[in-house]
């Protein structure tokens, strides 16, 4: 639901306008325990340190301003420890304060509230792995806590092209729910993608926030419950933007089209608590590595109802890959992996030499984890390799048995059209 937002220095310039934000798509809380995965801690901040004392500033930038209007929010974010600073007992406080004490100039006049915005741009960004914070919320109308994440190429890459992921955003007046979205390309703003969950009060103690991201595959988790998932097929045929490094992000808005304004019954200063953000490196259990978890498995048929085949079952590296008349051989038989791959006869669809050229040959090569085996199956039937953002494309538009497969731009002919994995 966050419009991107000034990020430190390095997006200051780009003043995007705000757009209404509105939850949409959302979907039934679906609770299902996900089991316990271990996995090395990459990054993480307890937040261990002295009441008083500010964030680490070897892992978070604080942001200040108004935010430039992004979402019409009425804080402006201070470096003041009175905004952001540790409190002793291992926790970052977030505080929420009704107050001008400098004279603070906002985009809609005097600014009436101040708060703290910190994120890790520069200094700690991830592609995929389990990204968690345990927090306690703040309470009341136009309180609008976020913990999120945003492609770190926005400076070149400007949202939302560079795409944003949610992990936990709660509007003070719905004491009970957190949302989870994530923003792209033609799913931005109010088309974000978007679940949510409805538990306890998260004003009331604490609670775990986390994703579980890995290749065409973001789920979200309150306390270990995942209640939504998105894959590529949730982003209406449009293009999935999260193989690339995000950097996170905390803060506390005070107001916004979203969450609307505080009213005569929002109380300040209102605070939230961070025990602490950890990242973990899933890799080894469903987020791909050595072991990636299976997606789906089965037929990839095309043009004709012809399916991708590797020819006689030769499982040498090298072999080109072509459609013929479907036959229920294992050489027929591919698998979707968590990690990107797509996998047949123990060995992965490749694009030869990593090439991006249209008409490049598309083989079976041993699996060796880079961008030219990393596929995405769009909601539109596309499959796409990920390193190239080209398609997978049958050649000559024939779908004659033997007809060899390659590398083009996708240009949503039937060519390029697969069901994939049925
Ligand atoms: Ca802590």
């Amino acid at each position: 639901m966050r419009k991107r937002v000034a990020v430190g220095a390095l997006a200051l310039a780009l003043g995007l306008a705000a757009a209404p934000l509105t939850a949409i798509g959302a979907q039934q809380p679906v609770q299902y325990q996900q089991a316990a995965q271990a996995g090395k801690v990459i990054w993480e901040d307890n937040f261990d340190g002295s009441a008083g004392q500010r964030v680490n500033s070897s892992k978070w930038n604080t942001e200040t301003g108004d935010n430039n209007g992004n979402n019409r929010e009425h804080q402006y974010y201070t470096d003041s420890a009175g905004n952001a600073a540790l409190d002793g007992s291992g926790n970052l406080v977030i505080t929420a304060k009704k107050e001008n004490p400098a004279n603070y100039n906002c985009w809609y006049g005097r600014c009436q509230y101040t708060s703290a915005r910190i994120n890790t741009s520069g200094k700690f960004t991830t592609t995929y792995g389990k990204v968690e914070a345990r927090m306690k919320l703040p309470r009341g109308k136009g309180i609008w806590p976020a913990f999120w994440m945003l492609g770190q190429d926005i400076g070149s890459n400007p949202w939302p092209n560079s795409g944003e992921i949610d992990i936990m955003e709660f509007l003070g007046h719905e004491q009970n729910k957190v949302y989870g979205t994530i923003h792209g390309p033609g799913y931005s703003g109010s088309g974000g993608v978007s679940g949510n969950y409805t538990g306890p009060n998260f004003a009331d103690g604490f609670h775990t926030f986390a994703v579980e991201w890995a290749p065409n595959s973001i789920k979200w988790l309150v306390d270990g419950n995942v209640f939504f998932q998105t894959t590529p097929a949730s982003v209406n045929g449009n293009r999935w933007v999260f193989d690339k490094p995000f950097f996170v992000i905390l803060n506390l808005a005070v107001g916004g089209e979203w969450p609307g304004y505080p009213d005569a019954s929002t109380q300040f200063p209102q605070q939230m608590l961070v025990d602490y953000v950890r990242v973990t490196d899933t890799s080894g259990g469903n987020g791909g590595g050595n072991n990636p978890g299976v997606v789906k498995s089965g037929r990839v048929t095309g043009l004709g109802g012809k399916c991708l085949d590797v020819p006689w079952a030769n499982s040498a590296s090298g072999t080109p890959i072509q459609i013929v008349s479907c036959n229920g051989n294992a050489a027929q038989n591919w698998t979707f992996y968590t990690d990107g791959s797509i996998r047949a006869l123990g060995k992965c669809l490749d694009v030869s030499n990593s090439g991006k050229a249209d008409g490049t040959v598309i083989q079976l090569w041993d699996c060796n984890g880079t961008g030219a085996q990393k596929w995405a199956v769009s909601g539109a039937n596309d499959v796409v390799n990920i390193n190239a953002d080209k398609c997978l494309d049958i050649k000559g538009n024939t779908s004659a048995d033997g007809t060899r497969v390659q590398l083009w731009t996708c240009t949503g002919a039937a060519n390029q059209k697969w069901n994939a994995f049925v």
